[in-house]
């Protein structure tokens, strides 16, 4: 497939959290014009926002899209929603969370969708991961690669998960 690389961050913390992520990455996987890359490992990492949700699992997947971003966008909706996604606070509990980080280093402010992520720079639970599935991959509007943007900030909250296998 020719099409553009995209870079998917992952996450859940209700439920069966790695259930979620795998699932979420075959339903992703199954989608014309979506072919997915490699996944990074899954870390387990301290929640970011609202007080009294549980840790998150968090992973990067990388692949290759010809649908364009905002169908991408959209497919990506579905499965969250498939997998049992309901919508409360920002930030609070989900079953799973796709965000799309990048599109083929497009950059894009439209309601909804930020291109760039607008956060991803500054959230270890993204690098870290990100850092170990894509390490040259640079940030188009920052111009610092994943391990860069992680220099100086704490992420001793964001520890590998147990091993699949
Ligand atoms: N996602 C959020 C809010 N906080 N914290 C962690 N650790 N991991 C996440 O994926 C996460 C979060 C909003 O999408
Ligand atoms: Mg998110
Ligand atoms: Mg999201």
């Amino acid at each position: 497939m020719e099409g553009s690389r995209v870079l998917i961050a992952l996450g859940s913390n209700l439920g069966d959290r790695a259930g979620f992520l795998l699932s979420g990455l075959a339903r992703l996987a199954a989608l014309a014009g979506f072919e997915p890359g490699r996944l990074s490992p899954i870390y387990e990492t301290a929640p970011v926002g609202p007080a009294g949700q549980g840790p998150y699992l968090n992973a990067v997947l990388t692949g290759r899209s010809t649908l364009p971003p905002r169908e991408l966008l959209e497919e990506m909706l579905r499965v969250e929603a498939a997998l049992g996604r309901v919508r409360g606070r920002r930030w609070g509990p989900r079953t799973l969370d796709l965000d799309l980080l990048d599109y083929g280093g497009r950059l894009l402010a439209e309601p909804g969708l930020t291109l760039p992520h607008p956060r991803l720079h500054e959230r270890p639970f993204v690098l870290v991961p990100l850092a170990a599935v894509a390490p040259s991959w640079r940030h188009p509007r920052l111009g610092k690669t994943a391990a860069e943007l992680l220099e100086g900030r704490d992420a001793s909250g964001v520890r590998p998960w147990k091993p699949l296998y």
